[in-house]
């Protein structure tokens, strides 16, 4: 198939917040410096929903959503020699471009490699073109540089994180965006030490990520806040000690976790995208020295906002992408942490589907609410 079209299946977002819309689309194959891969497996994160929802002030339609997959490439573009046929990837949607006048590659302090991000927020490749269309010929967006939702998608090179073949792909696709995402926040971006205090805001995949990196790391305390109790089973397999739904108690969240902790916490997770608990969890960090990060996603329009008075007496706040990982160079650590058996991911698939079309029972599923990932098989 290399040099030309592959027709396939793919989950269509037409527009926000209609039923995808599963059909056969064309897609082109991968120009310079590119890669066309076959999906294995999706699974959904709450971006995709977002998204789909009209919320991402990047969102474009008609596109292909989807950016936590594993993928096997099919055939590579001119100029590609990191990755060849065969290969298991899991597409990255912040790319590692590792040129040696990246100044962001070269840092250590960051993994937000800016190379191709101007086109990838456009919905476009490099280029500047689509490798995606409609059996009519409509053009279809791209969406996070990845577009999983399709058997076939085409990636820059610079976004495909090889890992190793014994890894099963079915699991994997998860440390291409949540997962990886909670972890590094906590062991990247915040640096948690051992016998920190620790609140968690929203423990979904991306809370429960935070909640069992911070386990590893030692935290003495972990308090996991979710409005949804049913969560609380898992964020107690993963290692949170406190449970506290916002709906049973009195007043801000809060002042309940600066009570429940004296000062507050030594660090505090975001991992909801709703700015009014991005305040708390700023405001119950503790005084002098606790940090922050924000890790979700807000609405386009929607601001953060605190007395400053919190910053002065010491808060900080801090956010991630990707918790920080270096695609390239990170995610196939990562899976070979995987295989030794170190760091568990299975217990997030709690639903698995088949076949692309499938993604509309999928999203289903993510609404609600005893799922943490939802995963579809190609
Ligand atoms: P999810 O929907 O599975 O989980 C969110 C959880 O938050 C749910 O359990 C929900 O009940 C809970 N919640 C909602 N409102 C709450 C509130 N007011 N107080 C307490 N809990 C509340 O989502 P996810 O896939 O785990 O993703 C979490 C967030 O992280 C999303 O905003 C997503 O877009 C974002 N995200 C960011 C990155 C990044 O790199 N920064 C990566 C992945 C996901
Ligand atoms: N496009 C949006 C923001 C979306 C956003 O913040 N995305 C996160 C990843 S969410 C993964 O599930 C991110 O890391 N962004 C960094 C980047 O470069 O996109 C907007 O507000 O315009
Ligand atoms: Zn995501």
């Amino acid at each position: 198939t290399a040099g030309k079209a592959i027709t396939c299946k793919a989950a269509v977002a037409l527009a926000p917040k209609q039923p995808l819309s599963i059909e056969t689309i064309i897609v082109d194959p991968p120009k310079a410096g590119e890669v066309r891969v076959r999906v294995i497996a999706n699974a959904l994160c709450h971006t995709d929903v977002y998204t789909w929802e009209g919320s991402d002030p990047e969102g474009l339609f008609p596109c292909i959503l989807g950016h936590e997959a594993g993928a096997i490439v099919e055939s590579v573009g001119e100029g590609v020699s990191s990755v060849k046929p065969g290969d298991h990837v899991v597409p990255c949607y912040t790319p590692q471009c590792n040129e040696p006048d990246c100044i962001f590659c070269r840092s250590p302090k960051t993994n937000l490699c800016p190379r191709i991000r101007g086109t990838q927020g456009k919905g476009l490749m490099p280029d500047g073109t689509t490798r995606f269309k409609r059996a009519d010929g409509t053009p279809l967006y791209h969406f996070m540089g990845c577009s999983t939702f399709s058997e076939y998608t085409v990636l820059a090179a610079i976004s495909c994180a090889k890992v190793h073949t014994a890894a099963p792909l079915e699991k994997m696709c998860l440390l291409g965006c949540g997962v990886s995402t909670g972890w590094g926040a906590v062991w990247n971006t915040c640096k948690v030490e051992n016998g920190a205090s620790v609140a968690v805001f929203g423990c979904g995949a991306v809370g429960l990520s935070v909640i069992q990196a911070a386990k590893l790391s030692g935290a003495s305390r972990i308090i996991a806040i979710d409005l949804n109790p049913q969560k609380f089973t898992a964020a107690r397999a993963f290692g949170a000690t406190d449970f506290v739904n916002p709906k049973d108690i009195e007043g801000p969240i809060q002042q309940h976790i600066i009570k429940m902790t004296q000062w507050g916490v030594d660090y505090s997770f975001d991992c909801t995208g709703n700015t009014e608990v991005m305040r708390a969890a700023l405001e119950c960090a503790h005084r002098g020295w606790g940090t922050s990060c924000v890790i979700g996603v807000a609405a386009s329009g929607k601001e953060i906002s605190t007395r400053p008075f919190q910053l002065v007496t010491g808060r900080k706040w801090v956010g991630t992408a990707f918790g920080g990982w270096k695609s390239r160079s990170d995610v196939p650590k990562l899976v070979e942490r995987y295989l030794d058996g170190e760091l568990e991911v299975d217990a997030y698939i709690t639903h698995t589907f088949k076949g692309v079309g499938a993604t509309n029972d999928a999203f289903e599923a993510l609404h609600g609410g005893d799922c943490l990932r939802a995963v579809v098989v190609y």
